[in-house]
C-alpha cells in the first residue's frame, strides 16, 4: 500500500469526528497487529457502559512525519510517493530528513549522503529551506494552542499536549487527537502521528509506534503490556553506556528491567539512574507537560492589509481582538491576570505594554477596557500602524480562580452575557452576536471596505 493510500484511507472526516464514529477502527488501523493493544481495545468496555478507555489518557505526543521532506513535497506533488531526501548534497553532506519511501532503502537521518545515494541511486535530493520549516512549524503549533494552552514544544516538529481541560469542549482525547491530525493535514498539507497515553513517556513511545500517519492510544491498564516487550533502549535516558550495563546484567527488554530488584539496578547504574529506570519500566513517569516560560498565554493579532493611522479603526480592531482572546480563554477554561497590547509601526518597530489586573479575567469587556487604556496612554496621534495584538498572560484554570474575583466589579453581569454569546455562536455561527461597534460603520478600516466583524478567524 502506498503512503498516500494510507493517508487517505486512514483519516477520519470532520463529520466522523463530530459523530465520534469509527475512532476505534482507526486506532486499530494505526498500529501493528499483535502488540497487545489492539485486542485490548476491541474488548473495551465502551459499548457496554459507555466508558471510554482513553478516559485516563490526557497526554498527547504529536510528531510530524518526515518533517522537512514533507514540507518540501507540498510544492512538489510530482515527488509524492517517491524516495526523497532533504540534506546537503556536497561531498560531506548528510541526510537531514528522508521520506518513508526513501527509508525503505535503508536511508535514515544523519547518514552520509554518498551512502544514501548508493543505497538508492534514483533518490531525489533537495536542499533544506529552514524558513519554510519554521513557518509550517508555527502553523502546526498554532493548531495545538487552539486546542489547549498546555503545549510543550520539543522541537520544530513535535510537542506534548495536556488535553485534560479541553475534553468538555472537544471530546475524549482520541477524538481530539484525530481532530488535530485532520487540521494539520487540511491546513498545513502534511501528516503527523499521535500517541495518546496517561504519561509523557508512554505517549512519546506510542506516537513513534504509530508512524507514519497514525494514531495509537495506550490506556493506563495496557501500559505494562505495551511497554514490557520493548528493548531496553526504549527507556528514556538509556544511552549506549547504560544499555551495555543492562546487557551485562542480562537485561534485554523493559520487562526484564521491571522484574529486576531496584537494589540491583542501583548497584549497577547508581542511585538516580537505577530508581529512574525502575519507575519508567513500570510506566511510572510523574512529569507534567511544561509550558515554556512566557508562552502560557492566549493572544490574537492582526496585520492590516495596509498601514492604518485612524485611532477609531484601531480601537475597533482592539475590541475585536479582545473579544477573540476572551472567547478562546473561555473555550479553553482559563482566566488571565495580565493583559498585553502589542503595536507594530509601519517601520516594523514593535512595542508591547502590559497591565496586571486586580483579578484574572476571561471577559472581553474588561480585556478591552485595559487594552484601550494602554493604547490611549501611548499617545500615538496619527502614527501609522502595521499590526496590533492583544494577549492575556498569567493564565490560571478558570475552575481554580476564586469565583468572587470573576464576579468582582465592574465585571458583574458581563461574564454571563458573554457566555450567552458563546452559546449563540456555537449554535448559529461566528458573528451572529457581536458588539454594535463591530458592525460595519463605513469607516475605512484598511480591509477594502469589507465589514470588519464577520471575517473568519
Ligand atoms: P524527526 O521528528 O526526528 O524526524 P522526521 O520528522 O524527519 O521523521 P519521523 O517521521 O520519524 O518523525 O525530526 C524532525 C526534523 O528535524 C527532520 O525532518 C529533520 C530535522 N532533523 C535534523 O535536522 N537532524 C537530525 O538529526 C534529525 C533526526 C532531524
Ligand atoms: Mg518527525
Ligand atoms: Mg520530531
Amino acid at each position: 500500500m502506498s503512503r498516500s493510500q494510507i493517508t487517505r484511507g486512514a483519516r477520519l472526516t470532520q463529520a466522523d469526528i463530530a459523530a465520534d464514529r469509527s475512532v476505534d477502527a482507526r486506532l486499530d488501523a494505526g498500529r501493528p497487529a499483535n502488540d497487545g493493544i489492539a485486542s485490548a481495545r476491541k474488548g473495551s468496555a465502551r459499548s457496554d457502559n459507555d466508558q471510554r478507555d482513553d478516559d485516563d489518557c490526557p497526554i498527547l505526543h504529536i510528531d510530524m512525519d518526515a518533517f522537512f521532506a514533507s514540507c518540501e513535497l507540498r510544492s512538489r506533488p510530482d515527488l509524492v510517493g517517491k524516495p526523497v531526501i532533504v540534506g546537503g548534497d556536497g561531498s560531506r553532506g548528510v541526510v537531514t530528513a528522508a521520506t518513508y519511501e526513501a527509508r525503505r532503502f535503508g536511508i535514515h537521518s544523519a547518514m552520509p549522503m554518498s551512502r544514501a545515494k548508493r543505497l538508492c541511486p534514483q533518490v531525489v535530493v533537495l536542499p533544506p529551506n529552514f524558513a519554510l520549516y519554521s513557518e509550517v512549524s508555527a502553523g502546526v503549533m498554532a493548531i495545538f494552542r487552539d486546542v489547549t494552552p498546555l503545549v510543550e514544544p520539543l522541537s520544530l516538529d513535535e510537542a506534548f499536549l495536556d488535553v485534560s481541560g479541553a475534553r468538555r469542549r472537544l471530546g475524549p482525547p482520541a477524538v481530539i487527537a484525530e481532530m488535530i491530525r485532520s487540521r494539520v493535514y487540511d491546513e498545513q498539507a502534511i501528516t503527523c502521528s499521535v500517541g495518546v497515553a496517561s504519561t509523557k513517556f508512554i505517549a512519546k513511545l506510542a506516537s513513534t509506534r504509530a508512524k507514519p500517519d497514525g494514531l495509537l492510544v495506550v490506556p493506563a491498564d495496557r501500559v505494562v503490556a505495551f511497554l514490557h516487550p520493548l528493548a531496553v533502549g526504549a527507556l528514556w535516558g538509556v544511552g549506549d553506556k547504560t544499555e551495555e550495563a543492562l546487557q551485562r546484567l542480562g537485561l534485554a527488554t523493559v520487562g526484564d528491567v521491571a522484574n529486576t530488584p531496584v537494589d540491583t539496578l542501583v548497584r549497577a547504574l547508581g542511585q538516580s539512574s537505577g530508581t529512574h529506570l525502575a519507575a519508567l519500566a513500570w510506566g511510572r513517569d510523574p512529569r507534567s507537560v511544561q509550558v515554556p516560560e512566557g508562552e502560557k498565554s492566549v493572544g490574537a493579532e492582526e496585520t492590516f492589509p495596509r498601514d492604518i493611522d485612524d485611532p477609531e479603526v484601531i480601537r475597533r480592531e482592539l475590541l475585536r481582538l479582545s473579544e477573540r482572546v476572551a472567547v478562546r480563554l473561555r473555550r479553553q477554561g482559563y482566566v488571565g491576570r495580565t493583559v498585553v497590547l502589542k503595536v507594530r509601526f509601519a517601520d516594523f518597530t514593535t512595542i508591547t505594554r502590559s497591565r496586571t489586573l486586580r483579578s484574572a479575567t476571561d471577559v472581553s469587556h474588561e480585556i478591552y477596557a485595559t487594552v484601550r487604556e494602554l493604547y490611549e496612554a501611548l499617545g500615538l496621534q496619527r502614527a501609522r500602524l502595521r499590526l496590533v495584538g492583544v494577549r492575556a498572560e498569567g493564565l490560571l484554570a478558570a475552575a481554580d480562580a476564586p469565583r468572587q474575583l470573576l464576579l468582582d466589579e465592574p465585571v458583574a453581569g458581563w461574564r454571563e452575557a458573554e457566555q450567552a454569546v458563546d452559546r449563540a455562536t456555537a449554535r448559529f455561527g461566528r458573528g451572529s452576536v457581536q458588539p454594535a461597534r463591530l458592525i460595519d460603520s463605513g469607516v475605512d478600516d484598511g480591509f477594502g471596505g469589507a465589514p470588519v466583524a464577520p471575517r473568519p478567524r
